[in-house]
Parts: structure tokens; sequence; C-alpha cells
């Protein structure tokens, strides 16, 4: 076979990414009243700003912005995400960033699989937040024990998933027919399963630890926990959340609303109590697991390791000792922001975010080869665009495990980052965000040279 018979990768992900789509919003309808909430309000904000319309058109990311989501799973062992690496990799998704929410009291770390390029990402950007248990952080040795054995005994692959990954790697790509067939083989990997592989005591046990703990570890597999679509309002889709009766949130996670949104801000309705039956329970008898829930994102520019500090600083500063439930945080976040410039050039200008350059469709004037690129921007020759962010945030990853494992209780484990381990375990090295970011800025700006000689090459003629 040729390369050229091979289905696209992005159109894999594009067709895992729906099947997967359909199967949560069978599993969770909520999820379908997210989606139709999020419609709305995108549909509202586009028609009332067409320049802000124009804007998403002309950047590849109104095509985008519909089928745009994320989701979250958790898996177990090195040997799960290793292998989570490689299906991934079939769908052109690649392990990005490191975040350790250990500090948060969470007892995993996590990567996000998704597409690095601009292309990939305008294509369909689905990502798939990855966290992997640490159950070093587990002080009783007996529990943490009885789940590696209990780990060690699950397969969470079936063999067709597992002959098409290798197919793939070893022919560089597939077929449509396989293509399909690798969908619907790994689609079963994220399914859920009300039939847990405990008994109530071991339950109750490793729930006690942490209840992370147990919704990894009892189950047959790592079913996906939520998927997340992106709105361009979402004050206005938390409030028709309410509106419509569902139980959001409490406070959106990240920065505070802004004239140009920076980062991602995230709320979601909490997660569901579901039956699950156990293993020694009667057929008919069930108890009760939190796990699965829906969340909506509102994404803006991606900021240089310099806005990064501010933001994490401010962030700080309003979090402050008090936890981020308290009464009067949305009023503390919004003045310790005051001292983030909110204007698309002071941002540029002071180097806090990153953008992306085009020639003005207008652009008639033209500018010698050698003129800067502020001088361009400056006349209006070159037009300037934020890069949109496109991974997570650790705190607000926290803020979002914490409102969705139900009760309140705070755990805390004296570990810190081990990046290099969680790299050893997932057999490759994590891509650096800021370093994306950055490739992104930089083509762009190159695009823009090599438009400018050949327009002055054509005019010399
Ligand atoms: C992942 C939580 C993090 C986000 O959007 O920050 C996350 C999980 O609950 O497994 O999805
Ligand atoms: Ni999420």
């Amino acid at each position: 076979m040729t390369g050229n018979d091979f289905f696209p990768a992005h159109d894999i992900r594009t067709a895992f990414f729906e099947a997967m789509s359909l199967m949560y919003r069978s599993e969770v309808p909520m999820y379908g009243d997210l989606l139709d909430i999020v419609d709305t309000v995108n549909a509202g904000v586009l028609a009332a700003d067409t320049d802000l319309e124009a804007g998403l058109r002309r950047g590849g990311e109104l095509e985008r912005l519909g089928q745009e989501r994320h989701g979250a799973i958790r898996v177990g062992t090195a040997a799960e995400l290793s292998m989570m690496r490689r299906v991934f990799a079939v769908m052109g998704m690649h392990p990005v960033g490191y975040y350790d929410l250990s500090v948060a009291g969470v007892p995993v770390h996590s990567t996000a699989f998704r597409p690095t390029d601009l292309a990939g990402l305008n294509r369909n950007p689905f990502r798939v937040f990855t966290s992997l248990l640490r159950l070093e952080l587990l002080d009783d040795p007996e529990l943490r024990a009885e789940a590696t054995r209990l780990l060690s005994r699950r397969r969470i692959f079936n063999d067709q998933a597992i002959a098409l990954v290798e197919r793939f790697e070893s022919e560089g790509g597939l077929d449509e027919e396989s293509a399909t067939a690798f969908v619907a083989a790994v689609l079963e990997t994220f399914r859920w399963h009300s039939d847990t592989v405990v008994d109530w005591q071991t339950y109750d046990r490793l729930h006690h630890a942490h209840r992370l703990v147990a919704d990894v570890v009892c189950f047959k597999g790592p079913h996906i926990n939520h998927l997340t679509p992106r709105t361009l309002d979402i004050d206005a889709a938390q409030q028709e959340m309410l509106n419509r009766g569902i139980e959001a949130k409490d406070v959106i996670e990240g920065p505070p609303r802004r004239a140009v949104p920076i980062l991602l801000r995230q709320t979601s309705f909490k997660a569901l109590e579901e039956r699950v039956h156990f293993i020694d329970a009667e057929e008919s008898v069930f108890g009760t697991h939190t796990a699965r829930f829906g969340e909506i994102e509102q994404r803006g520019l991606a900021l240089t390791p310099k806005g990064r500090a501010l933001y994490d600083e401010l962030l700080d500063d309003a979090r402050g000792e008090e936890s981020s439930q308290a009464q009067d945080y949305e009023q503390r976040l919004e003045s310790a922001f005051s001292r983030f410039p909110d204007d698309l050039e002071e941002l540029r200008s002071k180097g806090l975010g990153y953008f992306s350059y085009r020639l003005a469709d207008g652009a008639s004037t033209l500018p010698p080869d050698t003129a800067d690129l502020a001088t361009l921007v400056a006349s209006g020759v070159v037009e300037v665009r934020p890069v949109i962010y496109e991974d997570f945030l650790p705190v607000s990853a926290a803020g979002v495990f914490q409102s969705n494992l139900g009760g309140t209780e705070q755990k805390s484990y004296s570990a810190s980052a081990a990046q290099a381990a969680f790299e050893q375990a997932l057999g490759a090295q994590v891509a650096e965000p800021s370093e994306l970011y950055e490739a992104v800025e930089a083509n762009s700006i190159a695009s823009v040279r090599s438009a400018i000689r050949a327009r002055s090459a054509q005019a010399s003629q």
C-alpha cells in the first residue's frame, strides 16, 4: 500500500471524536443540554459582533468552533498510559505539557493529547486531558498492593485496537476500512461500565483513600469523564445553566472576564451520582459512584512565559489563604487582575502574549522588504491576531477535579512534580506548550515576509 491510500489522521480524529460525543450524549444526556446552551450563546455572540465573526473566520477558528471539545480520562498504570499515547498518535494527537496535581490534593499527574500544529488544530482541535494515578502517594501499603493487583488484572484495550495500532506503526498509516474499525475498537475503552470489578468493601476502602483512586481502580476501563464544548461567552453560558436549573460549579475557574480573553476559563455541572453494581451484591442491588460531568470552556490569548508568570502571580494574590469558593472571590480576582493589561496592542508590545501576523487584505501600498514588524503593524499593512491557548491550567484543573469528585474532603500530599517519572511511564517526552506557540508566531511572521517579498518582486517586473 502506498502512503496515498492512508486515511488522514485528522479524519480518524474527527470520526473518533464524533463517535465519542454521540456515546457520551447517550450516557450523560445533560451533556446534550450543554451543547445546546453553547450553540445558542455562540450564535448570539457572533450575530452581535460581526468583527469578531470575521476575525474568527480569517483565523480558521470559526469552522472548528462547533466541533471543538476536550475530554478527560484517568488511567492506572504506566502500561495503560504508554498504550494510550500510541492510540492517540494514530489520530494525530501527541502529549503536550506536564501537570502536577498532587500539590492540589489530587494524587495524579497529567498531560494533554492534542494536535500540535495549527493546521491540525484548525481541522479538529480535539484534546484529551489524561491523568495517571500515583499510587505511590497512598500511605497504606496494603491498599496500594490491592490497587496494584486490581490494575494488573485489567486490560483496557481490546485485541483489535492493539492490532490496529501495531499495523499503523509498522505500515505508517491505516486505510479507511481499518480506520473505521480502529475507531469502533478504541471507543470501547472509553465506555462507561456500571459493573465494578470489586466488592463493596474494597470500593469503600479505596474510595476512602481518595475518591479518585476508586474511580480509576474499581472499573474495567478509563471511562471518559467529561466532554467540553468551547463557548465565546462563558458568563452567559454559566447564567444559562443556572436558568435551566443545572447545578453549576460555584465559580468560573481561570482569569476574570476581560475585554481581551486570555488563557482559559472553565465551568462545569456537578458530577452525576450513578448506579454501580458491586461483585458481591445481588443482581438487583446497586450502589452509587460520582465521576462523570459536563464542562464549558472559553479560550483566549496564549501567554508568553512572561505573561504566564504575571497570571500565576495575580491568581495567587486573588486566592490568598482563602478558598476560591469564598463569596467575594470574583471581586478579589477582578481587582488582582486590574494589573494585567487588557488591550491587544499593549499585551503585544509588552510581550505578554503570542500573536499571529498576516498581510491585510486591502494592503495596497507596499512596504520595503526591510521594514520591521512594528512599522508594518502600525501602518496597517500587517494584521495581528491573538494565538489561542490550546492547553490547560493546573490550578483550574484541580478545581475541576475537586468540584466533580463529590464531597469536600481535602487531602494533602507531600509529593512534588515528577515529570521525568511521568515521561518514563508515557514512553515519550511531552512537548513544551510555549515552544509550540512560539512556532505558530514565528511561522506567521515568516509567511508575512515572504508574501511581501513576492509582491515587491511582482511590482518591480
Ligand atoms: C480532569 C480535570 C481537568 C480540565 O478541563 O482542566 C480538566 C479530570 O477530572 O479527570 O479536564
Ligand atoms: Ni476539562
